[in-house]
């Protein structure tokens, strides 16, 4: 084998580890992410609580290696989803809730925010296919 050759395969290969170590826990059909509240369009003042509903799959800390599960990752002010073939971001936009929770009381500034919810695997990764919420706006006075 020429250098070339050797140098192919190797690339193939590292391609073929990465594309499986990047790829999310699949999703069973109909699980669906949502919020229990608050509700799109309402008028609230912060800190204002945020409560995830998942139907369909379970919801387990980070690192909880059992299939249908995932935790929940809380979007604010994200114009496009994240890469979901990554693991989602972890800074002020892009909330963790690693230990499992289902709640949280969140410091928002006054005016227009979006939220959305995207469930995250053991690994942070968004699962296949990824269980997203519709993204809801609400307004902070
Ligand atoms: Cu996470």
């Amino acid at each position: 084998m020429s250098a070339k050759q050797i140098s192919l395969v190797i690339g193939v290969a590292l391609y073929a580890l990465l594309a499986v170590s990047w790829a999310g826990m699949p999703a069973p059909d109909g699980a669906k992410v949502y919020f229990i509240s608050p509700t799109d369009g309402e008028t609230l003042s912060s800190p204002v609580t945020v409560r995830f509903g998942l139907s369909g799959m379970g919801v387990a800390p980070a690192g909880t290696d059992k299939e249908n599960t995932g935790h929940h990752h809380l979007l604010i002010d994200v114009d496009e989803l994240p890469a979901l073939d990554r693991p989602v971001p972890k800074d002020e936009k892009h909330m963790h809730f690693g230990g499992g929770q289902t709640e949280a009381s969140i410091e928002l500034t006054p005016g227009k925010h979006t939220l959305q919810l995207l469930l995250g695997d053991m690994n942070h990764m968004p699962h296949d296919p990824a269980v997203v919420s519709e993204k809801i706006t609400v307004e902070v006075k």
